[in-house]
Parts: structure tokens; sequence; C-alpha cells
């Protein structure tokens, strides 16, 4: 009986004492029993009881002080009944300054400290419940957001299974339209053939006739007694011809024109002294006869007849339009035309269709990275891809389209610079944070990145930029895609 009651009346002490020991957190105070000694929280050394809060550091993890300010690593409880308890560092106890609402860290000082905690509370209270309403609303959007992303994603899988089926048709149409366009230009190729080489024949017969026009013109000019000869004379009277430029054409320079005949008949003149004088002798031009200007001699040149080889585009055409006239080929004939205009649909309808499987496979591609795409718990980001934000401050324009990219322009001009591009969600942060990484190198750094914390609010909307580390950028966004129902939002996590 006697035993019971002293076992009471410890446990009555040590109840009572243990509430009371300064600054210790209730949640600790079934390791300091007034009745034993004090063991260390860090099992570093083991004292008698009566060296707790005596103003003393003994245990290296501060452990005995919890109520003083004798341990550097202490920490000092503040009940702050009325509001949310806390604790401070010990360096704060009785340092003149109220840390703790209800003041009791300042126990030992001259600062009065009035205990502000219920005014506190309420004001927690009431902010607790202004974000309570602002999730509950926001979480009606999220909804709908979640809503609309399940369907925009539904519709895409649809789409994406029905370009899948029209790019495979388009492929399998395409092997098709490839034979038949391959078989309709055979035959055009080989009309467009004869029809150049036909040409060219043509060209070289008036290429002839030209030649010998010009040289009928030139001989009757130099044949001035019109006898039908052109003689030594008639040559030693042209002062182009004095080849050695001694100022006048000797005998001997025109029997080297004649090759040495005393005079010579057209014939013989069109065969072998035509070509010499004509480079050296102005002639007097043919009187625009249906026969037009000489061609310059390199322009003749460039006209060989290989040019055809190459190419038998219609751009030849265009290339015949600077020479004269007469040397422009002459239009196709009626059946290979048809065979153009053949081989043109094929043509048009093969790359009509190569068009279409290209942009099939990049339409394919594009719905796959979307429906890839992770879009929260319930789809709520959805919408948000491909959508851009702008937040200014002073200097700055800062863009975020999400999943796609984050950029920095500066207000007075100049080039965007890549802040990101997307990279993921941050692990463990239950879609709270967006990175964006491998944005542009900084200077003698390394590359940009940003990280976007999305809070709850009822706007989608970029709150602002920074740089809290060199080439790091953080920005807030609020949506109501982060809302949570029956979230209190406490001061101390939201504030
Ligand atoms: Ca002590
Ligand atoms: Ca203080
Ligand atoms: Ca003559
Ligand atoms: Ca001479």
């Amino acid at each position: 009986m006697m035993m019971r009651s002293l076992l009471v009346a410890v446990a009555f002490l040590q109840v009572t004492l243990g509430a009371e020991l300064r600054g210790l957190n209730p949640n600790k105070k079934h390791s300091y029993n007034p009745a034993k000694d004090f063991t260390c929280l860090d099992g570093s050394a083991t004292i008698p009881f009566s060296l707790v809060n005596d103003d003393y550091c003994d245990c290296r993890d501060g452990s005995d002080e919890p109520g003083t300010a004798a341990c550097s690593n202490g920490r000092f409880y503040c009940e702050n009944r009325g509001h949310q308890s806390a604790e401070i560092l010990s360096s704060r106890v009785n340092d003149g300054i109220c840390d703790c609402c209800d003041g009791r860290d300042e126990y030992d000082s001259r600062a009065a400290c009035a205990d502000t905690c219920i005014e506190m509370g309420k004001q927690a209270a009431e902010e607790q419940k202004r974000l309570k309403a602002l999730h509950e609303e926001g979480y009606q959007k999220r909804l709908e957001y979640s809503m609309q992303g399940r369907k925009r994603v539904d519709n895409s899988h649809t789409e994406l299974a029905e370009k899948k089926a029209e790019l495979e048709s388009v492929i399998s149409e395409l092997a098709a339209l490839q034979a038949a366009k391959e078989e309709a230009e055979e035959p055009e190729r080989e009309a467009k053939e004869k029809h150049h080489e036909a040409w060219e024949v043509e060209k070289e017969a008036r290429k002839q006739e030209r030649r010998l026009s010009e040289a009928k013109f030139g001989f009757d000019e130099l044949d001035t007694n019109s006898n039908g000869y052109v003689s030594v004379e008639e040559i030693q009277a042209r002062d182009e011809l004095d080849d050695d430029g001694d100022g006048l054409v000797s005998e001997s320079e025109a029997l080297e024109y004649l090759d040495n005949a005393r005079e010579i008949n057209f014939d013989s003149f069109v065969d072998s002294v035509w070509d010499l004088v004509s480079d050296k002798c102005q002639f007097k031009k043919v009187d625009e006869e249906p026969l037009l200007p000489t061609p310059h001699p390199e322009e003749r040149n460039e006209e060989a007849p290989d040019d055809y080889d190459d190419d038998y585009d219609d751009d030849d055409d265009e290339e015949d339009d600077k020479n004269s006239e007469y040397e422009k080929m002459p239009e196709y004939d009626e059946p290979t035309k048809v065979l153009i205009s053949v081989a043109d649909e094929a043509r048009d309808a093969f790359n009509t269709a190569d068009r279409r499987k290209k942009d099939l496979e990049l339409e394919v591609s594009q719905l796959k990275k979307f429906i890839e795409m992770d879009f929260g718990f319930d789809f709520e980001f959805t919408n948000f891809y491909d959508n851009c934000y702008e937040y200014t401050d002073l200097e700055y324009t800062y863009k975020m389209c999400a999943f796609s990219k984050v950029s920095q322009k500066s207000k007075s001009g100049g080039r965007e610079t890549s802040l990101g591009v997307w990279g993921t969600w941050s692990p463990g942060k239950d879609y709270k944070e967006m990175k964006y990484d491998n944005g542009e190198k900084c200077w003698n750094g390394p590359s940009r990145s940003a990280t976007i914390t999305l809070k709850c609010g009822l706007e989608d909307e970029l709150l602002s930029a920074s740089e809290p580390n060199r080439c790091e950028y953080a920005m807030e966004f609020s949506t109501p895609a982060v809302c949570e129902q029956g979230k209190h939002g406490g001061p101390h996590t939201e504030l």
C-alpha cells in the first residue's frame, strides 16, 4: 500500500515536472524523468537530472538545455497556445526579441513580450479559411480541366488511329503511283529525246544556212568590182587584214588569205577564206532579212548541240530566249505534248500523295508525342500543352510554353534566350514542379534551366520569375490544376 502510493506520487511528480520543464517539446517528455539520471538524447552522456536546464551545456546534442540558451545547437519549444506551436533556436532564448507569440522565450529578459497568439491564431484561421475556399473553388475548375483533358487525349487516340490507317493506305498507294509515274515518264522521255535530237539536226542545218548567207554578204562586199571573184587586190583594200600591223596589206598577206590563189570564187571562199576574214573584218550587216544578226562566236559555242543532253526540262525554253529567234526550239509536236501531259498528271498524283504521306507522318509523330506526355493525376494539365504564358518584370519578359520551352527576352529588344526545354515533372512533388533544362549555355557556365512551381489559383498565370542561382531560373505559376479538395492550406506551408 505504501509502495503503491509512492509510485503514484513519483508518477505525479514526473508528469507535473515534465510538463513544466521549460522549453521542452511535449513529444519528448518521456525522455525526461526527474526521478532518474538524464541520458542525453544522442546517448553521448548520462548526467544527474539536476543538470537539466541548469544553464550549462552538458550534452553534445544540447538536449539537456531545452529551456536555456546554453547549448548552441539546442531547441526551445514555444507552446503558443491559441496558435501553432513552434521550435526556435536556443540562441533566441532571452535575446531580447520576442520569437514565440506567447513571449515565453523571453522569460528572463527585459523584453516585455505580449501574448499575441490568440490574435495570430485568428488571422491564421482566416487565412486558412480563405485558402480552403480558394482550393474548393479551384478544385471545381480542376475537375473541368481533367474532363476536358481526358476528352482531348481520348480524341487524340482516335485521331492517331485514323491517321495511322490513312498513312498506311497512302504508303501502299504511293508505290503504285510511283510505278505509274515511271511508266508514263519513259515514253515522255523518249519522245522528248527524239524531239531534241531532231532539233539539233535542224539547228545545225540552220546554222550552215546562216553561215552561207553571211558569207555571201561578206563576199559581195569584198568583190568590189562584182566580177564574181575576190582578188588579191580586193583583199589588199581591206585594212583590217594587215596582219603584221605595218600599215598596209601586202600582196603576200593577201595571198595567204586566198590560199595562194590570185582570185577565188564564192564556193572556195566559203570553204577556206570566210572563217579567216569574218573574224577580222566588220562587214555591213545583212539588212534585216529573215536571217538575223550573227551571234557572237562565244555564244555560238554555248549553243553546242550537247546542251540538251543534260536536261530536258522545259526550262530549256527560257535558256533559248537569250538566243536569237532562229535558235529557239520549236514546240513539241502534239503526240509528245500528250505524253508530257499524261506524265505531268502521273507526277502530280505521285507528288500529292507523297506530300500527304509526309504530312501524315508529321501528324502521327506529333500525336504520339502528345499522347505520351504526362498530364498529371487525371489529365488536369492536358490543355496547357503548347499554351504559352508570359510574365514581365522591370527588365525582361519571361515566357513559359508548357511542356515545350521557357525563354527570356529583354524589354529593350534583342533575341529570345532559351532558359530550357521541357524536361520532367520533379519527382516526388506531386505535379507541383516542372523542370525545363538544356537552355542556352551561360557564358563560361552551365546550360540555363528553369523550375516552375505551381500553386493553387483560379487563373492560369505566370506570377513571378527570378534567378536564385546563376543560370537557374525559378518561376511561380498559378493554376486551378493544382487546387486540392479538402485542402486547408496551413498558414506555414502556404504563406
Ligand atoms: Ca546542463
Ligand atoms: Ca527571443
Ligand atoms: Ca572581183
Ligand atoms: Ca602588212
